[in-house]
């Protein structure tokens, strides 16, 4: 049974919390861990590469006896080590350890005393008040452990875009090759870009309807078929996520593409539009009377109710119509706008990959400047840096700028902005940098007036340069902290400093009202990988999505600049 890079990386992440729970050492956790992201975000699947005889790439920490267990589960499907682990523990305490505030020793606790095995046998107890009588927890954890269950409870069944990408491109290619398959495309909310999508929907032209879903129904990953019509089917892949899959003929295919796409408030929307000029628009095309009068391409559909094209990312229903009725739709930035990244870590605090491996894959990106913004020493978990060993950083950057060519890096610092506002590293040093980015990583639980003092005292800092990662979430994981947002844009507009729109999958804050709210107010957004190894670049693409749900153009953005450009802006900033 062929098996997908996500699929490696699901079992190797499944081994990471095994091992975990059951107390292993912290070593070899981490390296099943790292292995799991990086087969998840590598480029090349390993599958198909194994099969055509070549070897596996080589990976930084991935050793023999890791590369071997890849190839295992690349080849069979299966892993051993997974298997023996899932024998000795029950598959569903793996997401508890998802709980914030669960580490594997409380997992370990809660499995043995109280039987808690699910997120709703978490919960469960907690509401009956048997937690806090366990030692090491009390009422209060016993009331956030709730709080968290029912919040990752209330978020499942929803898939990370990434994630779904993974499965997507598969997909794609496997129905590409189904004879008499034209065109192949997911609509919905993945190609909206949405940073969580519900299902997948995806459209097919075909003649023969009934050959792609019987193909579909053969597809290696789909666990079930749930319904089966003449012209649609929905089935369900193994890793829980369903598909809904729409066969139609090539001259309704924009009509359908851009009934599929949605979103649902976007098309009743333009329906709208339509029967006041006397039309009706549905998935097949547009028609006056019976008579069709468009529906081969979305252009065409969109210019019968008198609309230019509506890129997917803005079909939301929240101005895009008056917008593109009124000539004003914005020009959105796109991937190549990027010029720079101004947020990424390396070994010396808690990245995967060395200065020089960095830069290279910056420049590989097609980026032109880098900042390294390590961890600051408050964040010991992140082997954040202290002012001596900053100083020592900053030196070793400016050598190895003497010897790039074609990028440059630039000095930075991820500060831990510390409960009272202030920055967890002395002026002196900060002083040297030629950008500060600055970032909550503790206390999320302040009240929104506290936590938002907090930020507004660190942005008045002199030499604070751009808020990273603005809400903290983590999508399916943590919720944002609660802070007063639109008066934080506002006031960094006062202060001249920068928001991040941060790249990684999970987090993508700010969202795409925060950008609009950005944009509005005339703060520029800095979209940033946060990279903390050379594959992270490739999450660029995902800020850039969120920030075209956000309505962002070119100008926006603060890394479409030079870095003739950005110096005086980052300058500004620091005066
Ligand atoms: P999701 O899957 O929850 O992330 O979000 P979507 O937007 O992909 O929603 P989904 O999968 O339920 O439906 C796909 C598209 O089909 C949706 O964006 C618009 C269209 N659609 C679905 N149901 C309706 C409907 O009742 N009326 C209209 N006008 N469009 C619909
Ligand atoms: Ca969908
Ligand atoms: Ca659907």
């Amino acid at each position: 049974m062929p098996v997908h890079n996500a699929d490696i990386a699901a079992a190797f992440e499944e081994i990471a919390d095994l091992l975990e729970i059951q107390g292993a050492s912290p070593f070899r956790v981490r390296a099943y861990r790292n292995a799991a992201r990086t087969v998840g975000a590598s480029g090349h699947d390993i599958r198909s590469r194994l099969e055509s005889g070549e070897a596996l790439p080589k990976w930084p920490g991935i050793g023999a006896d890791l590369a071997a267990k890849i190839h295992e589960f690349a080849t069979t499907g299966k892993s051993e080590l997974l298997a023996s682990l899932r024998a000795q523990l029950p598959a569903t305490v793996a997401t508890l350890l998802k709980v914030p505030g669960l580490g594997p020793k409380r997992v370990k606790m809660l499995h043995e005393a109280l039987h808690v095995d699910t997120l709703g046998q978490l919960s469960e107890a907690a509401r009956d008040g048997r937690i806090r009588r366990l030692p090491g927890f009390g009422e209060k954890s016993e009331r956030s452990i709730r709080d968290a269950a029912e919040t990752a409870m209330s978020s499942t069944g929803r898939f990370k875009l990434s994630l779904a990408a993974q499965y997507v491109e598969a997909l794609v290619v496997y129905l590409k090759k189904i004879p008499g398959a034209g065109q192949v495309v997911v609509a919905g909310s993945f190609r909206r870009m949405r940073e969580t999508v519900g299902d997948l929907d995806v459209l097919v032209t075909a003649q023969d309807a009934g050959r792609v879903m019987a193909a579909l129904g053969d597809y290696d990953e789909v666990a079930a078929v749930r319904s089966s019509g003449p012209t649609r089917s929905s089935v369900v892949l193994r890793n829980g996520m369903q598909i809904d899959l729409r066969v139609v003929a090539q001259d309704s295919y924009g009509a359908a593409l851009h009934y599929f796409t949605g979103s649902k408030a976007h098309n009743i929307a333009v329906r709208r539009l339509a029967q006041a000029r006397g039309l009706k628009v549905n998935e097949y095309g547009v028609f006056r009377g019976a008579e069709r009068i468009a529906g081969a391409t979305e252009a065409s559909v969109y210019a019968s109710v008198g609309l230019p094209f509506i890129p997917p990312e803005l079909r939301e229903d929240r101005g895009e119509i008056e917008a593109a009725r009124a000539g004003r739709l914005p020009h959105l930035i796109e991937r190549a706008d990027l010029r720079g990244d101004l947020h990424a870590h390396t070994v010396a605090s808690d990245g995967r990959n060395s200065l020089a491996e960095m830069a290279q894959a910056a420049w590989e990106a097609g980026l032109e400047y880098l900042a390294i913004t390590e961890h600051s020493r408050r964040l010991t978990v992140a082997k954040g840096l202290d002012a001596a060993a900053l100083g020592a950083h900053i030196e070793r950057m400016d050598r190895l700028n003497e010897q790039l060519d074609g990028l440059t890096l630039l000095k930075g610092i991820e500060v831990d902005i510390l409960e009272d506002g202030s920055l967890d590293l002395p002026d002196e040093v900060l002083g040297r940098l030629d950008l500060v980015v600055g970032a909550v990583h503790s206390q999320f639980s302040l009240s929104p007036e506290r936590q938002t003092a907090r930020i507004l005292r660190a942005m008045n800092h002199p030499y604070f340069s751009i808020l990273a990662h603005p809400s903290g979430r983590l999508l399916g994981e943590r919720e944002a902290y609660e802070v007063d947002m639109p008066t934080i844009i506002r006031e960094a507009r006062r202060r001249g400093c920068f928001l991040e729109l941060d790249a990684q999958p999970e987090r993508l804050d700010l969202n795409d009202v925060y950008c609009q709210m950005a944009k509005a107010e005339g703060v520029l957004v800095s979209i940033n990988s946060d990279a903390h190894s050379t594959l992270d670049f490739a999450n660029l693409r995902y800020g850039v999505g969120q920030a075209r749900r956000g309505w962002l153009e070119k100008g926006d953005v603060l890394n479409t600049r030079s870095l003739k450009a950005l110096r005086p802006l980052l300058a500004a900033t620091l005066g």
